[in-house]
């Protein structure tokens, strides 16, 4: 993989801050974007600009095909079986909240029970919860184990014949676990449950294959993966989609309409009222043709070499705590002493470096793992050894900075 290359296609990369050049290292909170992607977006509107599904006129055709044409790519990026299990959404947080809200609701009662991990993000974490409010059902947490990871000897304990949904991450957007989502679907299956997985910081660095998984719905956004912001993706299998009823009506999403009744369009239309969110679309369709061009497995390999550089260098720097597991994602979330994060990310910073601090939307890890907040170095295609080199000087110069001796 030409890193150097692909550096080039990013034009935001190649800028300084505060008289440094540039080290972006917040991928997990959003990617950047290349040239195609914000060139297909430019063209849309220049040349094709209309709404779609609706007029017969040449341009209406042109964005209807473009549009249609980003979920074909959509269903072969995921190996879905047909195209129309792919919902085009605002995002993961409205694709997890579609399945909360849509099948949750209608197929849990006060006898049931929801699994889910310590380590979601709040966006699969709040719905179950609102689910579990709403019908008195029981949310059960898979314990944390002490290296950052879940056991499946845990999931079959706490999976029982009660759980009627399991939501788990594919990959901790803290911790860089990778859970064993196959794994974990069978054991959901055996159980008669079935599995959303919250796919929001892997789609963007795995090889997907939803049939593989045997997963029933997946969930993530296309900003995370070179795409544009306010687009993202809801998988569902067809059999519980074609079951579910659409959680936005209006324009867009009929069939016919009467005075007292109304009828739904076939998936996956049924799912996307309103005008749908078309450049966002064309954008994400763009992103995943330079993803394929590049190569998943490129990419995991470029992305696995860089965070076993990260952890070993980060390693080195005494008084830092780094939090997940060895076997990882492309992000390490640490602490340096008992500076705080903030602080830590305002003297990067001041470095041009561009990293993440907070509780990054997982108050519930937080308090697993006693702490406030954490920093976060989160890793992409882009990013380079020298990239990891720039940020531990730039801990270095924060320990200086705030003095700290440890
Ligand atoms: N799930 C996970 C695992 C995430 O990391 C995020 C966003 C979401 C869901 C929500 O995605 P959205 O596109 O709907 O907002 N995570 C982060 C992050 O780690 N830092 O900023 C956003």
């Amino acid at each position: 993989m030409d890193v150097k290359a692909i550096r080039e296609q990013f034009p935001i990369l190649n800028q300084e801050i505060n008289g440094k050049p540039l080290v972006y290292l917040d991928s997990s909170a959003t990617s950047q974007k290349p040239i195609q992607v914000i060139e297909a977006i430019n063209e849309y509107y220049r040349k094709n600009n209309s709404n779609v599904h609706r007029g017969v006129h040449t341009l209406g055709s042109r964005a209807t095909d473009q549009y249609e044409g980003a979920r074909d790519k959509v269903k072969q990026f995921l190996n879905a079986k047909d195209r129309g299990e792919i919902i085009f959404t605002r995002g993961t947080t409205t694709s997890l909240n579609i399945v909360a809200q849509s099948y949750g609701l209608d197929h849990v009662t006060n006898e049931d029970e929801i699994v889910i991990t310590p380590m979601e993000h709040h966006s699969n974490l709040i719905p179950w919860q609102q689910v579990a409010k709403r019908t008195g059902a029981k949310l059960k947490y898979i314990p944390l184990k002490a290296d950052g990871t879940i056991s499946l000897e845990d999931v079959r304990k706490t999976v029982t014949d009660k759980t009627k949904i399991v939501a788990v991450t594919h990959v901790s957007n803290v911790l860089g676990t990778v859970n064993p989502i196959k794994e974990i679907a069978e054991i959901a299956h055996q159980h008669g449950a079935i599995i959303v997985v919250d796919g929001a910081q892997a789609a963007p660095h795995l090889k997907v294959d939803v049939q593989e998984l045997n997963c029933d719905f997946y969930a993530f956004s296309g900003h995370k993966m070179l795409a544009p912001t306010g687009i993202g993706v809801l998988y569902g299998k067809r059999e519980l989609l074609e079951k579910m009823e659409p959680v936005e009506f209006g324009g867009e999403m009929i069939d016919f309409v009467e005075k007292f009744d109304s009828t739904w369009k076939e998936l996956p239309w049924k799912f996307e009222g309103g005008t749908p969110i078309i450049a966002g679309a064309i954008g994400l369709g763009a992103a995943i043709d330079f993803l394929n061009d590049i190569g998943m497995e490129n990419i995991l390999a470029h992305e696995e070499k860089l965070a076993a550089y990260a952890l070993e260098r980060l390693s080195e720097i005494e008084g830092l705590t780094i939090y997940g597991p060895k076997k990882r994602a492309a992000l390490v979330t640490f602490n340096l002493g008992d500076i705080h994060p903030h602080d830590v990310s305002t003297v990067l910073d001041t470095e041009g470096i561009a990293i993440r601090a907070g509780h990054h939307c997982a108050q519930v890890l937080m308090k697993e793992l006693d702490v406030v907040a954490t920093a976060r170095a989160s890793m992409y295609l882009y990013n380079t050894e020298e990239d990891i080199d720039r940020l531990v000087e730039g801990l270095q110069k924060a320990k200086e900075y705030f003095d700290v001796t440890i």
